[in-house]
């Protein structure tokens, strides 16, 4: 059997797959990840882009932080891709438990899944700093300099930078679906963000899937290894 048919065989004998993802699983929608060759990270910028995402410098810098962010990391308008529909059908049939993300666009709950888990927040999601009350990306993409709340607080988007923590309920639920998964599929990630990487070691199951472009420090873990993209997989499933 070639290593698809196994895939598919397994996602066939399974009711509590989680996909654990990442950046990889939306550029095929047209948003660029961090780590590949056209990623964010291969551009050039004044500062280092992890240095502009993190918390220290939207405290120092707010008004370069949101020119950065309106620019670079608010994705509005994309479309969900085969692997978020493929994902939202799982679901709906009773095969997927869970989507554990890092992605912050939203597009796993546009294509229909239920139980996403945002490990790194959502874009969509904006809050005032001040009186708390809620604003929708649209309210921010077309703010100038910094986004302000009618009470004049800084409306922050729910969005996890370099140097905080992630939500506390967000890990125990995905530690939980994790744990009880009898199949696991990551991808699209370069498993190199850390706390985030480190939740797939929570798996006791024996059917790790890894789908990625480029090597991850994990392929040894995994029990099937893909290096192709995640749309030729997934058009397959
Ligand atoms: P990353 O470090 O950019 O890694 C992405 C990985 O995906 C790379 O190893 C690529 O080889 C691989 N890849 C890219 N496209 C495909 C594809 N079509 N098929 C298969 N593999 C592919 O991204 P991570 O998610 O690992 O890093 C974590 C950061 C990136 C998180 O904090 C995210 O919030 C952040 N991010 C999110 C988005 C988004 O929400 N769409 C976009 C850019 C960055």
């Amino acid at each position: 059997m070639d290593k698809l048919d196994i895939l598919k065989k397994w996602v066939e004998e399974s009711d509590r797959i989680v996909f654990f993802g990442g950046a990889g699983v939306s550029t095929e929608s047209g948003i660029a990840d961090f780590r590949s060759v056209d990623g964010l990270y291969r551009q050039k910028f004044e500062y280092p882009p992890e240095v502009i995402i993190s918390h220290s410098f939207y405290a120092r810098k707010p008004e370069y932080f949101f020119n950065f962010y309106r620019e670079k990391m608010l994705p509005l308008g994309f479309e969900p891709n085969i692997t978020h529909q493929v994902l939202a059908r799982w679901e709906a049939e009773g095969r997927l438990s869970a989507v554990v993300t890092q992605n912050i666009d939203g597009l796993h709950q546009k294509a229909g899944s239920q139980h996403v888990l945002e490990l790194h927040g959502s874009v969509l999601r904006n809050y005032c700093t001040r009186c708390h009350k809620f604003h929708s990306a649209e309210f921010v993409k077309e703010s100038t300099g910094i986004p302000r709340c009618n009470c004049g607080g800084i409306v922050k988007p729910d969005v996890v930078l370099y140097e905080e923590s992630l939500n506390q309920d967000t890990i125990e639920q995905s530690v939980d679906a994790i744990s009880k998964a009898d199949l696991l599929i990551v991808a699209g990630t370069s498993l190199t963000v850390y706390p985030a990487a480190g939740l797939i070691n929570y798996f006791q199951g024996n059917r790790l899937v890894l789908i990625n472009r480029d090597e991850t420090p994990y392929d040894y873990q995994a029990n099937l290894v893909f290096h192709q993209s995640l749309g030729e997989i997934f058009a397959q499933l």
